[in-house]
This record gives C-alpha cells, structure tokens and sequence, in this order.
C-alpha cells in the first residue's frame, strides 16, 4: 500500500494594489510544476461566488456597503472556500493563494473605521498559511507600473495607508517574508522560488493549522 501523501504548503502572497503579484504567482506555479511539485492557484476575492459577486460590484463602485459590511463579505469568500483548499491541501498540492485575511485587514484597518482586533476577528481560526510573501514596494513605484483601473482603493494617498497596515500586520509574524517587489522580475522570482521551496519541504512534516490569529 502507498504511504500517506505529503500534505502541500499553503502559500500567500500579499502587497498593496500593482505590487506585482498576480505576474509573479503565475510564474511560480509553473517553476513549481517544472519541478514536479503539484500547485494550484488561487486569489481572493473569488469573485465567481454569490458574495464575491457582491463584493465585485462594490470594488467596481455599481454598490455601496458600509465598511463593516465589505469587511465580513471578504472574510466570508474566504470562509466559503476553506474547505476546498483543505482538501487540495490535504491531496498534496501546494496553494498559491493571491491575497488573504491579510489584506482584508489592511484596506479595512486604512480607512480609520474599525481597529486591528475587531478587523481580524472574522478571519480568526481560517487555515493558517505556512509562508506569506509580502511584496514590499513603494506606491510611486507601483502607481507608475500602470494606470490605476479606476477600482475603489486605487488612490496612492490610500495606498500608502494600506501599506503601513501591512507593515503592522507583518510584525513578530514568523511566517512574514518581506520581498523587494521594485526589483526586476527575475530577481523577485529567483527570491520567491527560494522561499517556496522550503516552505514545501517543512509543510510536508508539520500539520495543517487552522489557528490564524487565535
Ligand atoms: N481587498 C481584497 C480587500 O479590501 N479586502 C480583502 O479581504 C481582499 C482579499 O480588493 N484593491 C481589496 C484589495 C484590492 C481589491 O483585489 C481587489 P485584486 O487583487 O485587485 O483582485
């Protein structure tokens, strides 16, 4: 009989708006797959669902919720895909996940209205990633890469509120890895390869958690 597979590694990447990592996550899955390593992608919001429909129109500004509202629809699409990213956890593949609970905190807690605790008590006890990658870039840096598309939140002065929120978050959290996302694309990769592949080697002796922020 086959022994029991290896579970993968859930990794997050996070970043303020145009930090670069939907290009980069995409390379990753297929330097990952290059390699033999089973891996999946995955972004939030999932915008295919009822509530990620909702929080489309709102990111589009077609509806306006309160921020408390937005919030608990976030943590939601994230709650209402927990038990599929569980099982492809648990079959051994490896999660790519663009944008997390991380980022629900950060946009929420930058528009002043709610604190840190009450901005991460939705997302408490969510599958706990086993490496967020944090692209670190100034707003200049990403506002100059393209046209801001017109969604909400695309405004450098908010930005930069969301990017000391990121900082915050990123404190004491050991599974925090900061990348210098101004970088050419290569160099980002090459660090990003390096951090994945070792967070695949640990996840295969440690048990999936669902603890975040408990
Ligand atoms: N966003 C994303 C939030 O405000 N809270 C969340 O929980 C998540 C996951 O949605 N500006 C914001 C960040 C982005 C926007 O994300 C849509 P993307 O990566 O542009 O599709």
């Amino acid at each position: 009989m086959m022994g029991k597979q290896p579970r993968g590694a859930l990794v997050v990447f996070e970043g303020i708006d145009r930090s670069g990592k939907t290009s980069q996550t995409n390379l990753l899955n297929g330097a990952l797959s290059a390699r033999g390593i089973p891996s999946a992608l995955r972004r939030f919001p999932d915008r295919t669902t009822p509530t990620g429909l909702l929080i489309s129109s709102y990111l589009e500004g077609q509806k306006n919720l309160s921020d408390q509202v937005i919030h608990l629809l976030f943590s939601s699409n994230r709650w209402e895909a927990t038990s599929e990213m569980k099982e492809t956890l648990e079959s051994g593949t490896t999660l790519i996940v663009d944008r997390y609970a991380y980022s629900g905190v950060a946009y929420t807690a930058a528009k002043g209205a709610a604190d840190l605790d009450w901005c991460k008590a939705p997302d408490r006890g969510l599958l706990t990633p086993d490496l967020v990658i944090y692209f670190d870039i100034p707003t200049s840096v990403a506002a100059s890469r393209a046209e801001y598309g017109g969604e909400r939140y695309e405004k450098v002065e908010f930005q930069e509120k969301v990017r000391s929120q990121f900082a915050k978050l990123g404190e004491g959290d050991k599974r925090w890895a900061i990348v210098d996302a101004a970088r050419p694309g290569e160099d980002i990769h090459e660090a990003v390869l390096g951090l994945v592949l070792e967070a695949v080697e640990r996840a295969k002796n440690e048990p999936l958690r669902e603890d975040l922020w408990v």
